[in-house]
């Protein structure tokens, strides 16, 4: 192979490199989340298929002891609108949007977990005592932003309802 064919290859090769990398939005999003891992989901249908569907939301009773909380942030609310969870014992959060970008944020906490259409975020929260928290959207999300408010109730982990695989939990079944 002589100079001028080589000179032709690495010419062609670079070529074909740059491409991609003037089209970096367009391969950015699939990378991205790739890299994010297994924690996605289509914010079109969160309540007709998967990890979000209506009666999956709520606190879960894991093998562990612990719970998880399965929420959706929408403007301009968050489903299920007041939680409950027992004292004592880590909350695993999962939370996604719907819509737009929301932070539940749980006032007079340090606890704020930020919630992304296309992502499910996960975060361990844990409360030492019981009592009622005010959850708010801390992230400006629209017209109806400062009414998006719920509640979270930690109660005694004795008084806590006993939730059978499968079943979830929220404050009507207190
Ligand atoms: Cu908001």
């Amino acid at each position: 192979m002589n100079w001028r064919k080589a000179k032709l290859i690495i010419l062609t090769v670079l070529i074909l490199c740059l491409i991609p990398a003037t089209r970096y939005y367009q391969i950015d999003q699939p990378v991205m989340r790739w890299l994010q891992g297994p924690n996605r989901v289509n914010p079109a249908d969160l309540h007709l298929a998967g990890e979000f569907v209506e009666n999956n939301l709520g606190t879960q009773q894991d093998p562990d002891g612990s719970v998880t909380v399965r929420l959706i942030a929408q403007q301009y609310l968050f489903v299920p609108h007041c939680v409950l969870v027992p004292a004592g014992v880590p909350v695993h959060v999962r939370i996604t949007s719907a819509d737009a970008v929301h932070t539940f944020a749980l006032l007079g906490t340090q606890y704020a977990v930020k919630a992304l259409p296309g992502t499910i975020t996960e975060a361990e929260l844990r409360f030492a005592d019981a009592g009622d928290y005010t959850a708010s959207c801390a992230e400006f999300c629209g017209a109806g932003h400062f009414e998006m408010r719920s509640e979270l109730k930690v109660v005694p982990r004795e008084q806590f309802p006993a939730l059978g695989p499968g079943k979830r939990g929220g404050c009507a079944t207190q």
